[in-house]
């Protein structure tokens, strides 16, 4: 584990207002971000909001509708698995259904961690019914692009849309079917082409937790898929992802991911944590060191109780004189930010 120079809970699900009446916040995690202008920081934090109403016995369950009214079903909770606290599974089917819906609030955040809100980007479309989650900036260009997760009956995929003023955002679409999530753009194109670390889930026997990585020409068609990384070790070992964009560094793109343990006795989820993996320039195929152990784990009250225990998962990062800081979800209620000497950084890394 690394020292951090500075860490700080920075928001709180009290401190964003709900995106309509008759909703509750109760997550602020998950943030994208980029610097913007010489002193800004755009964030889009991940809103999940309940319904206020409470019914003796019955779980809410939240949607967008097709013309993207919120709905609510109200469902018997005998009938229903709820040791997840992120969703339900029915007894009978196995389906399974979240427990609140999503969407993606700015906040603009100054270098000293003041911050004011600013608008917001609402699920929309039978794909985003159940809402949009976890979004992740590149700057390429002059256009802030946003990956996010888009959650339906249909499962999650991952979308993609474009913003320049963090105002107006323009949707481009699903870039990786279900189920797919921790999708991360480069910021460069790579001979020519755009590249991108994606998270496939698989359900085969064989398949394990694992990032792979695509190329497109246009961000919008993707292929020549090859499998980049799997986690090997205890931490990282039941699922891993990209977490903030790959980061040019004189010696490799730094790739910080998050990974998950598999569940320690009594706990329904095992904890977060992140580490890196080292890709080479020219050829990001390549991975040339990694992180034997996590750099981040859950350590201060905000990470390790929360909706969900445990939990570090950085999302965003920018760079402030070789301070590089990290936006991160925490225990998947909160927006954490922690600073690390990006030397000391690269120095946990261990050649392959
Ligand atoms: C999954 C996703 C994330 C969430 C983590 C931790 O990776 O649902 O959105 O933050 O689990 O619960």
């Amino acid at each position: 584990m690394l020292t951090r120079a500075h860490s700080q809970c920075l928001i709180t699900p009290s401190d964003l207002p709900s995106s309509q009446e008759g909703l509750q916040v109760i997550g602020t995690f998950n943030p994208g971000c980029a610097a913007f202008g010489d002193d800004r920081t755009a964030v889009l934090v991940r809103v999940s909001e309940s319904p206020i109403e409470q019914r003796e016995g019955q779980v809410s369950l939240p949607y967008y509708n097709s013309v993207g009214d919120l709905s609510v079903d109200w469902v018997d909770k005998q009938i229903l698995d709820t040791r997840d606290p992120r969703l339900v599974i029915f007894n009978d089917t196995g389906f399974k259904r979240l427990t609140f819906t999503t969407h993606l609030r700015v906040v603009w955040v100054d270098a000293d961690y003041q911050w004011t809100v600013g608008g917001l980007m609402t699920a929309a479309g039978e794909d985003e019914a159940y809402g949009i989650e976890d979004p992740r900036i590149t700057k390429i260009g002059e256009t802030y692009y946003i990956t996010y997760v888009a959650v339906s009956r249909h499962g999650a995929v991952t979308k993609l849309a474009k913003t320049e003023d963090f105002v107006t955002f323009e949707r481009l679409g699903i870039i990786f079917c279900r189920e797919n999530k921790d999708v991360v753009l480069f910021p460069d194109r790579i001979e020519g082409e755009y590249v991108a670390i994606h998270r496939p889930t698989g359900t085969f026997a064989t398949s394990p937790a694992e990032m792979w990585l695509a190329r497109s020409g246009d961000l919008q068609y993707w292929g020549r898929h090859a499998p980049l990384w799997g986690g090997r070790s205890i931490w990282d070992g039941a699922r891993v992802g990209g977490g903030v964009p790959p980061i040019r560094t004189d010696r490799g793109w730094l790739v910080i991911y998050h990974g998950r343990a598999p569940e320690g006795r009594g706990e329904v989820i095992g904890a977060y944590t992140a580490g890196a993996i080292l890709l080479d320039l020219k050829d990001p195929n390549r991975v040339i060191a990694h992180t034997p152990e996590p750099f981040l784990v859950p350590s201060e009250p905000y990470e390790t109780e929360g909706f969900v225990d445990n939990v570090v998962f950085p999302t965003g990062h920018v760079m402030r004189n070789r301070q590089l800081i990290l936006y991160c979800g925490a225990s998947d209620t909160y927006v954490s930010v922690v600073e690390y000497d990006m030397a000391e950084v690269m120095n946990c890394l261990v050649d392959l």
